[in-house]
């Protein structure tokens, strides 16, 4: 027969032993319970300090970590924003194994922005932050679904900070210190005495569509270790399109104030070097809604953490 089917026998491919590490299993972080969760909050409607619907969430956050954390922590107080509002803030710290020494700290803010600014009409009126606050808590969420599914033996703090978005645009040293507030807070009024953490992960607008998430300045800086694992990490899970070896700007952001009292911390951000501000174009607008999340992005970055916290190793 001159045509003839081609029968050639796969085998099946035998994978080396290499070495005698014991293979951590890695739970599945489920990207679509991440959406719904991302969802859920803008279903509040805005969340900004004072409003009904920043005091609703809240109250939702807290009730849906009570369920999961072994702890719940609700650090309530009144900041002064930079206009000279005073807004009242709640910090939720939820933790995993509070006892462990050995401590991984995940944040997020859960607060969104007052204003468009950057927006071309209605810039008065308040963002949806479905990426500019929901998204990272959203991964967060259901990282800690996971951690009460499947147990791991370092100690985990998940913190969604309040009051991170109400500072003045623009830059200038007045500007500086006036995002934050309620990370700034927490710095000088520690949850617990004394808490330190071995490292800390930031995620800020970590859920749209074809996200870049390039090194940050302060993050390389004071946690170079941390930058490299995550990445190195998100390629090994192909996630290389979204986490870029690449240097990203500078942000002040709520990992500063971390850095500040001596844990490294790293902020994992969408940046868009084509901008201006090297922000997506969705920043700061009312563009930021459930229209640019997409459930890729919030895989690559929970998977990429799910496997960063499981393979941590307890050490005396
Ligand atoms: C400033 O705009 C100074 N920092 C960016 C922090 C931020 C705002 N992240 C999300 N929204
Ligand atoms: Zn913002």
């Amino acid at each position: 027969f001159l045509f003839s089917c081609n029968t050639k026998t796969e085998k099946p491919v035998e994978t080396p032993v290499t070495n005698n590490t014991p293979q951590v299993i890695v739970p599945e972080f489920i990207a679509d319970s991440a959406y719904a969760f991302v969802k859920a909050q803008c279903d509040f409607g805005p969340r900004v300090p004072n409003s009904k619907g920043h005091i609703a969430c809240g109250d939702y956050l807290i009730e849906k970590m009570e369920s999961w954390a072994d702890t719940v922590i609700v650090q309530k107080g009144i900041v002064n924003a930079y206009d000279g509002t005073k807004l009242n803030f709640r910090n939720i710290i939820s933790s995993f194994n509070p006892q462990a020494k050995n401590r991984v700290l995940l944040f997020a803010h859960w607060d969104t922005r007052p204003w468009a600014d950057k927006d071309e009409k209605d810039i008065d009126k308040p963002i949806l932050g479905a990426d500019d606050g929901a998204s990272g808590v959203g991964v967060l969420m259901e990282i800690a679904r996971q951690l009460n599914l499947n147990k791991v033996e370092i100690g985990i703090d998940i913190i969604f900070f309040d009051a991170e978005d109400y500072g003045k645009e623009g830059g200038g040293s007045e500007a500086e210190d006036s995002y934050a507030l309620g990370t700034q807070y927490w710095a000088k009024n520690l949850h617990v005495p004394g808490y330190t953490a071995n490292y800390g992960i930031l995620l800020d607008m970590v859920g749209a569509k074809n996200a870049q998430f390039r090194f940050e300045g302060l993050s390389y800086e004071r946690a170079s270790g941390v930058v490299q694992n995550v990445w190195k990490t998100a390629e090994s899970l192909g996630y290389s399109n979204y986490f870029l070896h690449q240097d990203g700007g500078w942000v002040t952001d709520d990992h500063v104030y971390v850095n500040n009292i001596g844990i490294p911390a790293i902020d994992i951000i969408n940046s868009d070097l084509s901008s201006r501000n090297g922000f997506a174009k969705h920043w700061h607008t009312h563009a930021d809604n459930m229209d640019v999340i997409d459930t890729n992005t919030l895989r690559a970055v929970g998977q990429t953490l799910m496997s960063v916290i499981f393979k941590e190793k307890v050490s005396s």
